[in-house]
């Protein structure tokens, strides 16, 4: 990686300079020492001129069309006169990179704007630290002046979680049909959920679309409110065929008012940034534990006795704790 000194890297980003933005994930994305060092000096720097865009969670399964909706909406948004960022947490590009080639082809017309800048999901680390970059990139992308950032995640496994704790907005995209929210599958998803759009609906088969948007209200009848005085819309239109994205935009400003107005836009974000420290807190430990040979010792010895099914692993992780910390 060419070096950039920390100054040259802000001016660049404040400038609104792609190439050095795009230098700048580089750096918040690498694992090394010295890079990570620059980064966190380059973050702490910034700071102060990050917050300010609103942060939208895209999910929803493979193939629904979020790549399609995220260019479509994101050109309707620069008509808006808003700077957007495109942005992805995607487990599954470690192993299948091929994803990342079908988002740039998918979102080509975006790409090409000026207003517009698209970053693909860090392709090595774990999940955790996966979300960690994209959360980083996010406040980068924020300095630079950009208004929307989008985040898509694959609707698989704990991604929808971390991308809904960086997320101001957490948008739902659905196809038609399905029934899965009334058997419970997915009500993990449907209690993180701000907005839903029922993608994929033309002419032929609003009807069956309606149906399902019934359907859905009726399951989110049952569900406790997220946001006071937020009855969750659900709209259709295809993001294909550009219809109803409208709806969608609207009703995201109109979400972002109400949180702003109930004063909950900042505190969610705050208690947003204490479940990040925290989860920091136990990774940091644990790594020190593990950098630590009479530490870690200690650690092979209680984890056996939990993994030789003989004792309560909750018991051998307390006293492991209490010997760590000698009381
Ligand atoms: N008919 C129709 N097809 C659509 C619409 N939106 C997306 N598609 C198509 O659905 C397919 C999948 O779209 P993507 O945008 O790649 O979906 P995705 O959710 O990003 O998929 P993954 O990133 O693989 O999870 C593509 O062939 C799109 O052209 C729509 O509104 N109508
Ligand atoms: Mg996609």
């Amino acid at each position: 990686m060419e070096n950039f000194s920390t100054e040259k890297l802000i001016e660049g980003i404040r400038a609104g300079d792609k190439r050095m933005l795009g230098k700048a994930i580089t750096l918040v994305e690498s694992k090394k020492a010295e890079h990570r060092d620059q980064a966190e000096k380059l973050l702490k720097e910034i700071m102060p001129h990050t917050g300010n865009s609103v942060r939208i969670g895209i999910t929803g399964v493979p193939g629904v069309g979020k790549s399609t909706f995220i260019e479509s909406f994101g050109k309707l948004a620069l008509a808006h006169g808003k700077k957007v960022a495109v942005l992805a947490v995607d487990p599954s590009s470690t192993v299948n990179k091929g994803s990342i080639l079908g988002d740039k082809t998918r979102m080509e017309e975006l790409a090409k704007e000026p207003n517009a800048f698209i970053r693909p999901s860090p392709t090595s680390g774990f999940l955790g630290g996966i979300a960690n970059a994209t959360f980083e990139t996010m406040l980068i992308c924020e300095a630079a002046g950009y208004d929307f950032i989008l985040i898509e995640t694959v609707g698989v496994g704990q991604s929808e979680v971390l991308v809904s704790d960086i997320s101001d907005v957490f948008l739902y995209l659905k196809i038609i049909g399905g029934g899965d929210e009334l058997q419970g599958i997915k009500r993990g998803i449907m209690e993180m959920v701000d907005v839903i759009f029922i993608n994929k609906v033309d002419d032929d088969n609003m009807l069956k679309a309606k149906a399902t948007k019934v359907e859905l209200q009726r399951a989110l009848h049952f569900l406790p409110p997220k946001e006071k005085d937020w009855k969750i819309p659900v709209l259709l239109g295809s993001a294909l065929n550009q219809t109803g994205l409208d709806g969608v935009y609207e009703k995201i400003i109109e979400f972002v008012q109400l949180k702003k107005e109930h004063g909950t836009f900042e505190q969610i974000r705050s208690v947003q940034a204490e479940k990040r420290f925290d989860y920091w807190v136990q990774q940091l430990i644990l790594q020190k534990t593990r950098e630590d040979r009479s530490a870690e010792n200690l650690y092979t010895i209680y984890k056996k006795n939990a993994s030789d099914l003989k004792a309560n692993p909750v018991s051998e992780a307390k006293n492991f704790v209490a010997q760590l910390f000698g009381r």
